[in-house]
């Protein structure tokens, strides 16, 4: 079995960048075990349940949505690699250390689809690492093509985690030592992809060509529909799977869900890296030159053969 470090010491090139990425990946690795400790073995079930406020997007905040914030935050700050955070639970950007040797920064949601927790349905941790292009913060700078590094974890009945870099997809599985080891060190989307996933609930909110699209998937016998409604869950299976996933905006109020900035564009970078495809808001998800930390667009990705761009 190789450890997450024997991965890191064969494959950096020993590049301030590489040395500085891998030390990234890793310090997010030690909070996702953490994060992983408390879901699978709570010292205390208070843990769980609502912190009681909520967050900029009106979503009532989870006790482990600020826990899970704060963990990686002293990662950050003890990397001393990180310059800013943009973060789902934090309503602006936080400078950790603009201290010139800091020059990442990193988009994170710490704890998405944390409403599942208290129904036991696999979550995740979604980062996007970019370097900082100069000493103030211009977001329209950060588009998704310029990150460097994307990462998740997701906690299912294992604890995975998958990242994006030197154009590579590669996964860890949590062991029986609380170490990551390797699982897969080259992700591809299967060429036969099995599933489309999508709320089939908002069918009546959708645009037409939306509508069309998913009725053509529901014909292909090749495809089933699986859904979960935890997107890390839901990307991660077609990542492995194969398939398309949607969560379009609504045709009348043009509101979409996820956020491009630390869901969309770190998955996109993911899946594209894996050979796929990512679309929002009717352009490449990666080129969209972002308005606001907190932006939501809607999402189609997947393989390239069957996903569209409908918007
Ligand atoms: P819908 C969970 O709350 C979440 O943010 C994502 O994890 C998930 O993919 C999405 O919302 C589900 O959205 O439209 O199906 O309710």
């Amino acid at each position: 079995m190789i450890s997450l470090n024997d991965y890191i010491n064969q494959n950096s090139d020993n590049s301030d960048q590489d040395k500085s990425i891998f030390k990234i990946i890793s310090q997010i690795s030690d909070g996702i075990i953490q994060i992983s400790k408390i879901l699978y073995a709570p010292k205390n079930i208070n843990m769980f349940g609502k912190e009681g406020s909520k967050n900029i997007h009106g979503e009532k905040v989870e006790k482990l949505d600020l826990i899970a914030t704060n963990i990686f935050l002293d990662y950050f700050i003890k990397s001393q690699l990180i310059s800013d955070v943009i973060c789902e639970e934090l309503d602006a950007i936080k400078t950790i250390d603009t201290h010139s040797s800091n020059k990442y920064i990193i988009m994170m949601d710490p704890l998405d689809g944390s409403s599942n927790i208290d129904v036991s349905v696999s979550i995740g941790s979604i980062f996007g690492v970019w370097e900082k292009e100069s000493d103030d913060f211009v977001l329209r700078s950060y588009t998704g093509d310029k990150q460097v590094m994307s990462m998740y974890a997701v906690y299912g009945p294992n604890t995975v985690i998958v990242f994006a870099f030197k154009n590579r997809v590669c996964s860890f599985i949590l062991d029986e030592n609380t170490q990551f080891v390797l699982l897969n060190e080259n992700i591809e989307l299967p060429t036969n992809p099995m599933y489309y996933s999508t709320n089939e609930s908002n069918y009546d909110n959708w645009t037409d060509s939306i509508k069309s699209y998913v009725d053509v998937l529901k014909q292909d016998k090749n495809l089933t529909q699986r859904y979960v409604g935890s997107l890390v869950a839901d990307f991660h299976r077609n990542l492995i799977k194969g398939g398309v996933f949607l969560n379009p905006k609504h045709k009348v109020s043009n509101r979409a869900k996820l956020r491009l900035m630390y869901e969309a564009n770190p998955l996109a970078n993911i899946i594209e890296t894996a050979g796929g495809k990512s679309f929002s808001n009717g352009q490449e998800t990666m080129k969209l030159i972002p308005e606001n930390i907190h932006q939501s667009v809607s999402l189609i990705m997947g393989n390239s053969d069957i996903v569209k761009n409908l918007e």
